[in-house]
């Protein structure tokens, strides 16, 4: 690494917290599905942080709806109306077909919010005796960071020693709906799931669970919470994955792309009375719902669906797919995903996939490993089928190679 690039990764070293081991590159700039460092190098960014940048880096809408709004008014708390979130509910509401919305501005903060909605629906409408509200989660699920959320987690690094956790969790395993329909008692309010599940390597479902999931969910009285942070706003091909599956979520979970990457903004969308059941002084946050937020995030959704980034997502991603499982290595075990939501799976014989990334990089692709093996490929929806090909004569060059 060049001296400057030193100097930024030691002064980082030396100050921050060690909770991330980056691939050794040191960004200076954005555009589109570009990345340049701070020596000049451009990369083709395939992780479009964890699929928060997806209509691609700076975009030019998106920043001037920020400046303009950022010059006007940026934050009021939530204590007085202000002009932008009124539009923005309606706005998202229209886009997703929700009839509540939660502003908040973290995926955690999100996920945390839909667990209290819920367990207070619970308590409140299905008749749960109050402190006794179960929720259904996956094995191998990500839903965030917070000391709720890693207490279900069943990832060691997410959550040892940070106990102790909060209780009124079941864990199955993704895919099963028998798993589903045998854990589910009265008290169970919800199942919170990720219809592909991300962090653990682009898991999709199997053909036809979301439609026993949905049934199960509806018999039962229990909501279903879809975390669609990494997989909604165009990630896989659609508005949001549920649509493959053909079903409606009762709260959908937004966040990372909601404002492009140029703010924190998420939100929980309710289908039903879920966040019917908070009152003023329940629940809240300063910056959920603020003018800027609320501008970003109008500017966001336009430009992802008047730019139709959906539609060529779903169009790149078959074709990055097919040119994936195209490649003929002995390296690959599995290529799989849905839209630009894709990863390549390594042989445990061929070394970590992080040795892999690091040769990305020096092709000009930044791409990010996750569980040692498998290699996600998420670019920003904007990106060509010149720039899917260019990616993919790199990647093969790369996984042909043997770094075990
Ligand atoms: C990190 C992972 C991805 C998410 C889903 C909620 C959240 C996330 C499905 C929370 C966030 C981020 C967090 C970031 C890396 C990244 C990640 F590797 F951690 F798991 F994308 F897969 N639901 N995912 O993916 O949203 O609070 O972060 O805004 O923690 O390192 P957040």
């Amino acid at each position: 690494m060049s001296a400057s690039v030193i100097d930024f990764v030691a002064t980082e070293a030396r100050f921050g917290a060690h909770n991330y081991e980056p691939i050794g590159v040191v960004l200076s700039r954005g555009e589109g599905v570009w990345v340049w460092d701070t020596e000049g190098n451009r990369y083709l960014d395939c992780l479009s942080a964890y699929s928060a940048v997806s209509q691609g880096h700076c975009h030019p809408k998106i920043l001037a709806a920020m400046v303009e709004q950022a010059h006007r008014l940026t934050l009021t708390s939530r204590a007085f109306h202000n002009d932008q979130l009124a539009p923005f509910y309606e706005e998202i509401a229209a886009l997703t077909g929700s009839h509540k919305v939660l502003p908040m501005n973290s995926g955690a903060e999100a996920v945390e919010s839909a667990i209290k909605s819920v367990r207070k629906w619970g308590y409140e409408v299905k008749g749960v005796l109050d402190g006794h509200a179960e929720i259904i989660v996956c094995a191998n699920n990500f839903h965030g960071r917070t000391l709720g959320i890693v207490g279900f987690s069943t990832d060691p690094d997410t959550r040892a020693h940070f106990g102790p956790f909060a209780p009124g969790f079941k864990i199955i395993p993704f895919g099963d709906a028998a798993a589903l329909a045998e854990a589910i008692t009265p008290n169970t309010v919800a199942f919170l799931v990720e219809p592909i599940q991300g962090e653990a390597g682009v898991i999709l479902p199997p053909a036809g669970y979301f439609s026993e999931v949905r049934e199960l969910c509806t018999t039962n009285n229990v909501m279903l919470v879809l975390d669609e942070i990494q997989t909604g706003l165009g990630r896989t091909g659609k508005l949001l994955a549920e649509q493959h599956e053909g079903i409606e979520a009762d709260v959908t979970l937004l966040g990372k792309a909601l404002s492009g990457g140029f703010y924190p903004v998420s939100a929980v969308l309710s289908n039903n009375d879920v966040l019917g059941t908070l009152r003023p002084g329940q629940h809240g946050s300063t910056f959920g719902g603020n003018p800027l937020a609320c501008a970003v995030a109008r500017a966001a959704l336009r430009v992802l669906t008047e730019e139709g980034m959906i539609e060529n997502a779903a169009r790149q991603g078959a074709r990055f797919l097919e040119g994936l499982k195209d490649i003929r290595a002995n390296t690959i075990r599995e290529v799989r995903g849905r839209g630009l939501m894709l990863a390549v799976e390594l042989h445990p014989e061929a070394g970590r996939a992080r040795r892999y990334c690091e040769a990305l990089q020096g092709m000009g692709i930044l791409a990010k490993d996750t569980h040692e093996q498998t290699i996600r490929i998420a670019p920003p929806l904007v990106i060509t089928s010149d720039q899917v090909d260019w990616a993919l004569e790199r990647l093969a060059t790369t996984l042909t190679q043997d770094f075990s």
